[in-house]
């Protein structure tokens, strides 16, 4: 391709945006108010990536030495990533609050800014556990419209996944990727680091039905429910087995390498609940983690569920409620969530 195509064939998240607000297949277009959270997302992606990148060198790894709603120990990048996106949206106009798995309460707009009509849910960086250690991590986001006439207090969040008008993640791995959907199917942008813009490589990207590969912390075998064990038994049965095919395992410990991986050649993805914790379903996050996932998962063709039932039609009830999930190939997370009934 020469040198003028090679640029003229780029399309940038900007120009994919401002194309989505032209069209209209029914969803009606990307109004702008979106557009500009979105952009505002992707660029505070871009500056997290950069901190990530830093490592030892820029003196971001470790504890912060505080801890989160959910008792756990945050990492210093846990506290910058939020703080970044904090800082990005606060004074768009776009948002009328936002709330982070980092941060015990909502964060409303402060007076001072102009107040917007959506509310954006994120996990600032996901997979803590392996900031240290150099493995892919990612920040996830979602976006809800904040319901009229309402003071964005921690109802306004408590909306079924089914009523998200954006959701996406990043992954900060050997690339730094953007995977976003606005209800029209996913879109994938690479970072390119020497312009630092977001590049779409990957558009309509579809799950395959069917898969070889599944994703699950093994060492929790001893607290699963009954269907859990049931089917994780059938596929290390392998092609002696009643799926009557040799399955591969991967468990990376960041969900959006997991998700990422999924969505880039099929697989199902577990974190089923457990005997630990009765009141604790499941170790993830329903409205930042389950919900964006269930919601990019369900546009590329693949099914979200917690075992019993579609994961976008879970009533939430608290802001950081967890949920199991099972989700990626259709067919797989078909099998394991009829066991369960
Ligand atoms: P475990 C990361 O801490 C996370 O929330 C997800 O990203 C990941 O899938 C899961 O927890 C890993 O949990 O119990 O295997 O460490």
């Amino acid at each position: 391709m020469s040198e003028a195509n090679a640029v003229r064939g780029r399309v940038s998240l900007t120009r994919y945006l401002i194309e989505l607000e032209r069209h209209d297949d029914g969803r009606g277009p990307l109004p702008p108010s979106l557009r500009l959270l979105i952009e505002v997302v992707a660029r505070a992606c871009k500056q997290i990536a950069h901190e990530v990148g830093k490592g030892a060198l820029g003196g971001v790894l470790g504890e912060a030495g505080t801890g989160n709603i959910q008792g756990e120990a945050q990492k210093k990048l846990d506290v910058i990533a939020n703080e970044i996106l904090l800082e990005a949206n606060e004074w768009g106009g776009h948002l009328a609050a936002m709330a982070s798995e980092e941060m015990a309460t909502v964060f409303p707009i402060p007076d001072h800014y102009p107040s917007g009509e959506y509310l954006l849910l994120f996990d600032p960086l996901d997979g803590s556990s392996n900031i240290d250690v150099n493995v892919s991590i990612g920040t996830i986001f979602s976006v809800l419209g904040c319901p009229e006439g309402t003071t964005p207090g921690e109802s306004a969040f408590l909306q079924a996944g089914s009523h998200q008008v954006a959701a996406g993640y990043a992954v900060y791995g050997p690339q730094t990727q953007l995977v976003l959907t606005v209800g029209h199917g996913v879109a994938v942008f690479t970072l390119d680091r020497e312009t630092h813009s977001w590049i779409l490589t990957d558009d309509g990207v579809r799950i395959p039905e069917d898969t070889k590969e599944f994703a699950i912390n093994m060492s929790n075998r001893r607290h699963w429910e009954a269907p859990v064990s049931r089917y994780i038994d059938e596929l290390l049965a392998g092609h002696e087995g009643p799926l009557a095919k040799d399955y591969n395992m991967r468990w990376v410990a960041s969900m959006v390498a997991d998700v990422h991986r999924i969505l880039s050649r099929g697989g199902v993805f577990m974190y089923p609940r457990d005997a630990r914790e009765p009141d604790k379903p499941g170790k993830l996050r329903l409205l930042y983690e389950a919900n964006p996932m269930s919601f990019i998962v369900e546009q590329a063709g693949g099914a979200a569920t917690d075992g019993r039932g579609r994961i976008l039609d879970v009533a939430p009830e608290k802001l950081h409620q967890r949920i199991a999930v099972f989700l990626g190939s259709k067919n797989e997370v078909e099998r394991v969530t009829r066991y369960h009934a």
